[in-house]
């Protein structure tokens, strides 16, 4: 029995080569994995040595030779294969434990050189893993550490195993796919072209969902990168994740983004926050958001922009809550949440991959686009009514501006005091979210005379902007851009509200 070994990653190596040498494996190797294993005491061939041939071009060509690929690929049960490797002095090999040069880690760092990058994409490790998983009916391929102990235990108890054979194959070529989309991907970065022809992003299975956005519905969870985005937060407390817990996240993260630089906290349902607000700490800001629409927050997912402690935690106790999302929590936070069974406590910032994309689904396809930016600053924007606003409002509709960024379109927020008082989501018309902005504040006891609005869209008519001097609105932040601006900005001279275009659109579907 042979087993070939040429590996970056060199962890767990030597037990699991040990392991093998003792069940009577010849051990076969490349430099740097045979020099580990020689410094181990273990007795390794050299792949130069049954090749023939020295390992050249700095390392370029280590294994790429038909001694390697016919002992790895020659079907056991074809006569003619066997006859062809033996009439070439070829050996079978009949496991192979390769993993590949580290290419996303080298290309991820800092100023690296184009160069590094290049010579950090493996050419022989992959040739050797997908031609040993072809051969899985006869032999073992092994491309991830985790899978060692499993591996020996099998030959250690002179055992076989195809299903987990075939499993493994299917893992090399999940693996190898990857590999070549982050080659991909670095290329078309190269030429600072972020909508390739072909898309290159493979996405890796962070994990296994109970089901999807309903029990009938199947799911997983995937993610660009290990480890990054929703990826990176860490459980710290409650059962596991569901899919709409996810989604609320996303929307959860979303909403806290555009304050990043205060305590701010906002509550969220089906994606959409029904309260955000900022305030001296974490305890006041979710006080504040709770307050915006107290009836929705039941079962939300909430999320701050600062640590939580035990007063917040506390008081997000008396509320029924599905996920809590912070930077961090203080160990007695973390306890007194901890009583809650079914609350999940995620710990983290959740950063956005380096470069990442928007993506929505659509049946057969994929719409990319840069993620949206962040709502632009007052100091872009222009005030189109007679009246100015003032300081005091101008901080308001900064707040709604920030704020009407994460709700769904159409969207309008009512603000006052740097808390949303009444959020109209996910209508189809802008009158009907300006409605619902006041219903929703004047039905909770919200008084609405002197609030600021922020639409996230430009409003096509005046009925918007009567409907909200009604309810005693003062200040309007929204895009502009309408054909009928100059019969919207008359309304408000006419209500004798102060009103501002910021020329840019936030739209969230
Ligand atoms: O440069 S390569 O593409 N050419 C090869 O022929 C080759 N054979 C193995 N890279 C090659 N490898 C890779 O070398 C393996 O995938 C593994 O990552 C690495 C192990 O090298 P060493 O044993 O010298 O540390």
């Amino acid at each position: 029995m042979r087993a070939l070994l040429s590996v970056s990653d060199k962890s767990g190596l030597v037990p699991f080569a040990t392991g093998l040498a003792q069940k009577g494996y010849e051990l076969v190797s490349t430099g740097g994995t045979a020099k580990v294993l020689r410094d181990a005491g273990l007795a390794v061939k050299d792949v130069s040595e049954i090749t023939g041939f020295p390992e050249m071009l700095d390392g370029r060509v280590k294994t790429l030779h038909p001694v390697i690929h016919g002992g790895l690929l020659a079907r056991r049960d074809v006569a003619e294969h066997m006859e062809a490797i033996k009439a070439h002095d070829i050996g079978t090999i009949d496991l192979v434990v390769v993993n590949l040069y580290p290419f996303r880690e080298t290309a991820a760092k800092p100023k690296v050189h184009p160069e590094e990058v290049i010579e950090n994409i493996d050419i022989g490790g992959p040739s050797m893993l997908r031609s040993a998983a072809k051969n899985f009916a006869s032999v073992w391929v092994i491309v991830d550490p985790t899978d060692y102990a499993h591996v020996l235990a099998i030959v250690q108890s002179d055992g076989d195993d195809l299903a987990f054979r075939t499993l493994l194959a299917e893992k090399v070529y999940a693996h190898t796919s990857s590999y070549d989309s982050a080659i991909a991907q670095w290329f078309a970065q190269q030429r600072n072209e972020p909508f390739p022809d072909r898309f290159p992003i493979a996405f890796e299975k962070q994990q296994a969902l109970r089901y999807g956005e309903n029990p009938q519905q199947r799911a997983a969870f995937y993610v660009e990168k290990p480890g990054a985005g929703l990826g990176a937060l860490v459980q710290k407390g409650g059962k596991e994740l569901s899919f709409n817990n996810l989604l609320d996240l996303e929307g959860a993260l979303l909403a806290i983004e555009p304050f990043a630089d205060q305590p701010a906290c906002a509550i969220i349902k089906h994606t959409t926050p029904c309260g955000v607000a900022t305030g001296i700490d974490a305890l006041s800001a979710y006080k504040k958001a709770l307050a915006c629409d107290p009836v929705s927050a039941f079962g939300s997912v909430i999320a701050f922009t600062v640590p939580v402690d035990v007063a917040a935690a506390e008081a997000i106790s008396s509320l029924f809550v599905e996920c809590i999302v912070a930077p961090s929590f203080s160990d007695a936070a973390v306890e007194i949440l901890g009583r809650k069974k079914n609350l999940r406590v995620l710990e983290g910032r959740a950063n956005w991959p380096k470069g990442g994309m928007d993506y929505k689904r659509v049946r057969g396809g994929l719409l990319v686009q840069d993620r949206a930016p962040a709502p632009m600053a007052p100091a872009t924007w222009n005030v189109v009514t007679k009246r100015q606003p003032t300081t005091d409002e101008m901080v308001d509709l900064h707040f709604a501006w920030k704020s009407v960024a994460s709700v769904k379109s159409n969207a309008i927020v009512l603000v006052h005091d740097g808390a949303t008082i009444g959020i109209g989501a996910g209508q189809m018309s802008r009158v009907d979210a300006s409605f619902l902005a006041v219903h929703k504040a004047t039905s909770v006891g919200h008084v609405t005379e002197g609030a600021a609005l922020g639409s996230d869209a430009f409003f096509p008519f005046r009925d918007g902007i009567d409907q909200a001097a009604a309810a005693g609105v003062k200040a309007i932040v929204q895009p502009g851009g309408s054909v009928r601006d100059a019969e919207v900005i008359a309304a408000a001279d006419e209500h004798g509200i102060a009103m501002v275009f910021t020329g840019e659109r936030l739209f969230r579907h």
